[in-house]
């Protein structure tokens, strides 16, 4: 089986980082469209082009059968329409967890980081508006300018990154916000930031895990078997860490090349 994955960067590497601990026997094509990053503060028009370009792409080049948008703010633009255009293929997008946060929080104050595109866009309004009559809560949104550069430069743990959270999370802890949705697949490699700065009781929900779930239910469902090897290849469109996709992948022997789209 062969599965197509993007996103504008590193950030859905932590999403492929869920699917190798689940899904086997299967080759795996990830595009960093790193000469368009970031798209969290592009319009839903240019990012919508995106979309369909590295679809297309992958489609002709590999030939793949199910495609992850591992992106929140890719989802949210435009997961509706690559659905309408390739209705052949399994399309699966990200979307902020925020449904496991509410059911999770006991203080009834959770925090959204996202980025700005994803917070604007009418999807995660719909999804808020869904949810709102499971429990009560108040939602502390913050669009996290900078942060996905930063994280590309591979800049995890520098000053500059601890403050601009900081900033970002202070309101959170002085409301005793309790569950922290991660709206962008970039954030979890900030985890550690996070909770240095929350306490290590701070929940965080990520998306990864549910992701990979659903791949594996979705291609058994036509005939995958799940046994045997993962391969990863990655392709970028701009400039990539390497460094940074051997430890979010925690393997040193992945095959990266650069790719004009
Ligand atoms: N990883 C992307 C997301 O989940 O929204 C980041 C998008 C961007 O490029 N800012």
């Amino acid at each position: 089986m062969k599965v197509g994955v993007f996103d504008s960067g590193l950030g859905g590497l932590t999403v492929v980082s869920s699917i190798q601990k689940v899904f086997q026997g299967a080759e795996l094509f990830y595009i960093a469209d790193t000469a368009y990053a970031p798209y969290g503060e592009k319009t839903v028009e240019e990012i919508l082009n995106r979309c369909i370009n590295i679809t297309s792409y992958l489609l002709e080049k590999y030939g793949i059968e199910a495609l992850i948008v591992a992106c929140n703010t890719a989802t949210s633009a435009a997961i509706k329409h690559l659905r309408e255009k390739f209705p052949f293929l399994i399309v699966i997008g990200t979307e902020p967890g925020i449904k496991p946060a509410i059911l999770n929080t006991k203080s009834s104050h959770v925090g959204v980081l996202a980025t700005p595109a994803t917070l604007k866009g009418d999807k995660y309004q719909l999804l808020v508006n869904e949810l709102s009559n499971i429990k009560k809560v108040t939602l502390y949104e913050q669009a996290c300018i900078g942060l996905v550069e930063q994280i590309e430069k591979g800049e995890i743990d520098t000053p500059k990154t601890f403050n601009m959270l900081e900033k970002w999370l202070k309101p959170m802890k002085e409301n005793g916000v309790d569950t922290i949705v991660l709206g962008c697949t970039h954030y979890p490699l900030v985890d550690e930031v996070i909770k240095k700065i929350m306490g290590n009781d701070i929940t965080l929900i990520e998306t990864g895990n549910a992701i990979a779930n659903r791949l594996k239910l979705l291609s058994e469902e036509i005939g995958h078997t799940n046994q045997g090897k993962l391969e990863i290849k990655v392709c970028y469109t701009g400039e990539i860490n390497i460094q940074m996709i051997e430890k979010i992948l925690e393997n040193k022997n992945i095959e990266v090349r650069k790719c004009n789209i």
